[in-house]
């Protein structure tokens, strides 16, 4: 398999998904998803492989989610299927560990909230971005955010689009353990061998019973996506995301209603 925007490793049962766009902080274009779509459903298929890791290339960011560079009032060029993406990392009956080694930001955020562990490096900033730059993640970014943090913390996150710290994100359970920056990775795999040891059709089940109590989640992603389209269409949101790319503070104000 030839990736461009990807880098996909496997060592010792363990898969490594490294999104590597560091120069964009690892935005993820619709090619970015798609070949990170069929690099998890082949560590699905790979029988030897138990773990996935799920991280981004560079020391500054996991990913700060969705390039605005490639979007436009059509949404973004060639489409991308963030849906899909979603639904292979928690589908995949494999545990996979988000190893945040920076920014998790916007649709970034919802990449890690969406695996079933978080690592995070000390240096590592969370948050939500969309209603900053015209733009909105509903469906695991929301619903299932909620699960992890509580209906309060999660409505702030997206009311206010603050950033919080790698201490504020395990305080309020957005992450299972926060290590040195240099740590990370080494972290992230001495988590992935002590699940190898373990039996894999009892992890698998569990995985499925996790999914089980949530995956109805999937279905207000969809309805999302596509209010997610219509509104990309808008002046309202286009005002969001020109604002981010004109390095100004968007203004909102006539639409308000
Ligand atoms: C991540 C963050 C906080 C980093 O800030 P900083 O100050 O460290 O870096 P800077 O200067 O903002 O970014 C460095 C370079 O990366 C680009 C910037 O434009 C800049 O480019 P140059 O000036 O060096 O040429 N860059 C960063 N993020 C980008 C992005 N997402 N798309 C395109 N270029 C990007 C800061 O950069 C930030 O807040 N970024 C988030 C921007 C954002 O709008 N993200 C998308 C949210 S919507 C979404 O992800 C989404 C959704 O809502 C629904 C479905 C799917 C996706």
């Amino acid at each position: 398999m030839a990736f461009e925007d990807i880098i996909y490793e496997k060592q010792d049962g363990i898969a490594t998904v490294t999104i590597n766009r560091p120069q964009l902080r690892n935005a993820f274009r619709g090619q970015t998803v798609d070949e990170m779509v069929e690099a998890f459903r082949d560590a699905w298929r790979d029988r030897s492989i138990g773990v996935v890791i799920l991280t981004g290339a560079g020391d500054r960011a996991f990913s700060s989610g969705g390039d605005q560079a490639a979007r436009s009032g059509g949404g973004y060029r060639g489409g991308m299927n963030v849906e899909a993406l979603h639904e292979v990392i928690r589908d995949i009956p494999k545990p996979v560990i988000a190893a945040v080694n920076g920014y998790a930001i916007g649709g970034g955020h919802v990449l890690h909230i969406i695996c079933d562990l978080s690592i995070a490096a000390d240096t590592a900033r969370f948050g939500q971005v969309g209603p900053r730059v015209g733009s909105v993640d509903p469906g695991f970014g929301t619903a299932y955010l909620t699960r992890l943090v509580g209906e309060k913390k999660a409505r702030e996150i997206w009311f206010l689009c603050r950033q919080y710290s790698a201490d504020e994100a395990l305080e309020m359970g957005l992450v299972n353990k926060v290590v040195p920056a240099a740590q990370l990775m080494d972290e992230a795999r001495a988590w992935g061998r002590e699940i190898l040891a373990l039996s894999p059709t009892a992890i698998r089940i569990a995985k499925a019973s996790f999914n089980a109590e949530t995956d109805h989640i999937k279905g207000i992603g969809a309805m999302g996506g596509i209010s997610l389209g219509l509104y990309y269409r808008t002046e309202e949101s286009m005002e969001g995301r020109n604002a981010f790319m004109e390095r100004r503070t968007p203004d909102f104000h006539k639409f308000q209603k």
